[in-house]
């Protein structure tokens, strides 16, 4: 028979009572010794402290999947820096990210930076676009809650004068110069075509882009824009192809830039199709098909395979989230930034820990990152990608700190090592089996002229 849970406890309240009622009944003892001195107080529990960072990036629409890829990597370094159990003031630390859809719309930005405001996080990572991050920094900054992007890449957002304002990427004045020269330079464009999509990260890095690739010699034989919502191009495409460029250049997202490179291949333009860190990705040529074969992109930073804890980022990474779309290690970076000058400055209050950002010298996965004056990366450099079969493959890194372009060539150097060894393995091997081949037929072709000598030899002796 099984004991119900309320027989189980009746008979251990009873046994509770009768274990007190005997207690009455015992004589006090007489005291024999002095009484035992009270036990020390139990050790104060450690305070504990929750951070909230806000995140804010477009997590609906077009962008989403862009959106989402820059939530994962500030969870993943929300969950490393939980799983670390750090100390900061005295007191434990718990992280908590507050995640934030601003749709990718500069006005919805805004209402989303107020209820971070509201909600008085400790710091925000984002906004994802420059045409959020920008309005919404001002609310940010009168509220002096640091802000790190790690993916809004227009000039503007650092230098209104914030002191708030940060990011962990080159940014678009340093992205269009390099755009500009590699299109004149080594692309040999003679004549470009510029498209944006009026936003403020496609239109500013097109007008970057024009400035350069002008100042290296090239003619801007059009500029078209069209938005970050469009899915046809064939108006400004077809007046485009009146022109002949040798490249289109396009300023914008890769929702747009991968439909666009397939109704360009379409329409029979010729041109080269080179766009910036808003295209570099693995959705770009899956929206833009075979059509993007042998088109170009810029990022910045190295890639992330030539970073030293690159390798290990896209391991975890794709572990949880599956593929990178795009700015997720940077994104990783930028909590990684705001944790660390927590620390140095042994403070989570927003006051205290801001001006530990401006002396951050941070080794992060995507770059060592320390901050200008003005909240922007020093010393950004830009890697330039090409579709190949398929897949982004890595051309080259230019400008920047000429120390990590050195890492990004010495890792270069290493592979090709590695793949010259392969190759001269495999010769070495082929090598060796043609020897062997034209040594057995040598053998033969001995033995043969050896048994024609004997027969010749034989019948010279019979004819004697
Ligand atoms: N860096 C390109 C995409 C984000 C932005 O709007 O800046």
């Amino acid at each position: 028979m099984q004991f119900s849970r309320l027989s189980r406890m009746t008979v251990v309240l009873a046994a509770a009572l009768a274990a007190t009622a005997c207690g009455q009944k015992e004589e006090p003892k007489p005291q024999t010794a002095a009484p035992a001195p009270a036990p020390a107080p139990a050790p104060a529990a450690k305070p504990e402290v929750t951070v909230r960072l806000g995140h804010v990036a477009p997590l609906t629409g077009p962008q989403s999947h862009l959106g989402k890829d820059n939530e994962n990597g500030a969870r993943m370094a929300i969950d490393e820096l939980n799983a670390a159990a750090l100390e900061i003031g005295g007191a434990k630390v718990k992280f908590e990210l507050l995640a934030e859809d601003d749709q990718a719309d500069p006005k919805q930005g805004t209402i989303v930076a107020q209820k971070l405001v509201d909600a008085k996080v400790n710091g925000v990572i984002g906004h994802l676009n420059s045409g959020t991050t920008i309005p919404a920094s001002r609310l940010y900054a009168d509220a002096g809650i640091p802000q790190i992007s790690g993916s809004a890449t227009n000039p503007k957002y650092t230098q209104q004068g914030f002191p708030t304002t940060f990011r962990v990427m080159a940014n678009d004045v340093q992205q269009g110069k390099v755009l500009g020269e590699y299109a004149a330079r080594q692309l040999a464009a003679k004549s470009v075509a510029i498209i944006d999509d009026r936003s403020a990260y496609g239109q500013g890095l097109a007008d970057e882009f024009e400035k350069a690739v002008s100042a290296a010699g090239a003619r801007v034989v059009t500029r078209e824009f069209t938005t970050d919502k469009a899915t046809d191009f064939a108006a400004i495409l077809t007046k485009i192809k009146s022109k002949k460029p040798d490249l289109v250049f396009y300023g914008g997202m890769d929702a747009q830039g991968g439909p666009m490179v397939k109704q360009l291949k379409t329409l029979g333009l010729k041109a080269t199709f080179l766009t910036g860190d808003g295209g570099c990705t693995p959705e770009f040529i899956k929206l833009g098909g075979p059509a993007s074969e042998g088109q170009y992109c810029s990022l910045p930073g190295v890639p992330l395979d030539k970073m030293p804890g690159g390798a290990d980022f896209a391991g975890k990474f794709t572990a949880k989230h599956g593929q990178i779309q795009l700015y997720a290690p940077y994104v990783y970076d930028a909590v990684m930034v705001a944790a660390d000058a927590m620390k140095r400055a042994n403070s989570t209050e927003p006051a205290a820990y801001l001006p530990a950002i401006g002396k951050t010298d941070y080794q992060g996965v995507t770059a060592r990152i320390r901050f200008d004056d003005k909240g922007d990366l020093q010393d950004g450099s830009i890697s330039l990608y090409q579709v190949r079969e398929g897949k982004w493959v890595y051309v080259e890194t230019l400008g920047g700190n000429p120390a990590e372009a050195a890492t990004a060539a010495v890792s270069e150097a290493k592979e090709a090592v590695k793949e010259a060894a392969v190759a001269t393995g495999e010769a070495a091997r082929a090598v060796g089996a043609a020897a062997k081949e034209a040594a057995s037929e040598g053998v033969k072709a001995a033995a043969g002229a050896v048994k024609e000598a004997a027969e010749a030899t034989k019948a010279a002796v019979e004819k004697k």
